[in-house]
């Protein structure tokens, strides 16, 4: 299909906020923003594509160099207006002193809009005048964005009285505030600068809007797929007697820490592809459960690891399958014997386990060597931390404006991450679907819960609002 794509021009003063604005409306951090006025010096223009579809397209200019000059001539200006743009570009692009205003005024001749982006914290000036009067007379029709770069407000009013007058609507658009809302907000009002542009505007907002769901359905699968990874994981190593166990568990621990953290990495930058940033990254901080309690108690009880828990076993490989064993020392009682793990069950604590089986031999076997087994996770407390991090993160990442670059502020962002937590506050409801996902992520259903994962994945989704 042959549509035009939709082309707006963002134009104005240097140093307004022009490739701030554009970077944040295209979802584009690859647009140059700087300090020093007159970082764009030429046009580019940024397509918005989606599903390998180009559906909008935004043009950064540089500012406005001779806005008096350029007015006077374009007053003079005696010839038709479609010819206004073409001739006063034709009589200045030789001249270096209009470098800036030709390249400006060039993509406006077939835009399809253009919007003026003023820095609505600072008074007005004659010049800013002088540029409305010229977007004016280009007869396209435009919009005004307020983009304020201070937290000052009391020259908003000036502004908007004076856009009234110059442009078919006002917005107030922050460049490094504005998400996802925002955006679609300012693209339904650009519907209103020209009736004949509506049609085609309503396309690109339900395309990007069908875009978010799609987005929204992507990352809570990369979610539910990083927790049941980490929650299932499961790993073991033999041990020969007791002044290895320490070492091996460290070793087993390393490991189980390294492939969690991996997982959650992986998830996030996927996460984060969706988004569109390629830049901005929100370092989430290791989680403290997994880095600082590592080789403590704690950390065994958090991965199932208790003493009750422990399971110490034979490592007899090659021993038949199933066959069942009670030793009955000490009132200990082994029960199910798997020779596939090489895994002796043990009801008694490991340390008397460890005791009772060194040296014993079961169906000709020396059971003189133990298997330390990690995982699968057994508290749920684990599952919490990591909704509470995803969701974190989620919102770092979709609440980051892509014209935002105090990118030395990320990291602050990541460190408030550990503190907070939404999972703390939800009811019964929400903890019994955990629950059962839990289950059914560590292998502890009865058979297979499809439905567990239906409700959680539904529950998750809620959540990565809007
Ligand atoms: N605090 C704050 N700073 C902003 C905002 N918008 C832009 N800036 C900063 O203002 C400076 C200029 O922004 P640009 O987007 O490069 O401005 P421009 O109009 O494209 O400038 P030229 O290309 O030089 O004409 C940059 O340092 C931005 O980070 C804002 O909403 N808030
Ligand atoms: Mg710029």
């Amino acid at each position: 299909m042959n549509r035009k794509v939709p082309e707006f021009v963002i134009a104005g003063h240097p140093n307004e906020g022009k490739s701030s604005v554009l970077s944040t409306l295209a979802e584009d951090d690859s647009v140059r923003i700087s300090p020093i006025p007159g970082e764009t010096r030429e046009c580019r223009s940024f397509p918005v594509v989606i599903d390998g579809e180009e559906i909008i397209r935004f043009v950064d200019t540089p500012g406005f160099q001779n806005p008096f000059k350029t007015l006077r001539w374009m007053r003079d200006f005696s010839g038709p207006y479609n010819k206004l743009l073409p001739d006063f570009i034709a009589a200045h692009k030789q001249i270096p002193e209009f470098h800036d205003d030709c390249t400006l005024l060039e993509p406006m001749i077939h835009a399809s809009g253009i919007i003026f982006v003023v820095d609505g914290s600072r008074p007005m000036r004659k010049s800013d005048r002088a540029e409305m009067e010229i977007l004016r007379l280009t007869g396209k029709p435009r919009m005004a964005v307020i983009n304020c770069k201070e937290d000052e407000t009391g020259w908003l009013d000036e502004w908007r009285h004076e856009f009234r007058r110059h442009f078919n609507l006002v917005r107030i658009f922050n460049s490094c505030r504005e998400t996802y809302q925002g955006r679609i907000e300012l693209l339904e009002s650009l519907k209103g600068i020209d009736q004949e542009l509506s049609p085609e505007l309503s396309t690109v907002i339900r395309t990007i809007k069908n875009d978010w769901r799609a987005r929204k359905e992507r990352t809570s699968e990369i979610f539910i797929r990083m927790f049941q990874d980490i929650l299932s994981y499961t790993d073991g190593a033999a041990i020969r007697n007791h002044q290895d166990r320490k070492g091996v568990e460290e070793r087993l621990f390393e490991r189980y820490r390294r492939f969690a953290w991996r997982c959650e990495q992986d998830a996030f930058s996927r996460i984060r592809k969706i988004y569109r940033h390629n830049v901005f990254n929100c370092p989430m901080p290791e989680p403290d459960i997994l880095k600082e309690d590592i080789f403590s108690e704690a950390s065994w009880e958090f991965l199932g690891l208790t003493g009750k828990q422990l399971v110490f076993a034979g490592a007899v490989t090659g021993a038949a399958a199933g066959a069942a064993l009670d030793l009955g020392h000490g009132g200990l009682s082994l029960g199910l014997f798997s020779a596939a793990g090489g895994i002796l069950g043990a009801a008694g604590t490991a340390f008397k386990a460890r005791k009772l089986l060194s040296g014993v031999r079961v169906m000709g076997m020396n059971l003189d060597r133990h298997l330390i087994r990690v995982g699968p996770a057994a508290n749920i407390q684990l599952l919490y931390i990591l909704i509470d991090r995803a969701l974190i993160f989620y919102s770092h990442i979709t609440g980051w404006a892509h014209g935002r670059r105090d990118y030395e502020n990320a990291e602050k962002l990541g460190k408030q991450a550990s503190a907070q937590g939404v999972t703390a506050g939800w009811d019964r409801q929400r903890q019994k679907v955990c629950e059962r996902f839990f289950r059914y992520a560590t292998g502890k259903s009865v058979g297979r819960d499809a439905e567990a994962e239906e409700k959680f994945r539904a529950m998750i989704e809620t959540c990565l609002e809007p």
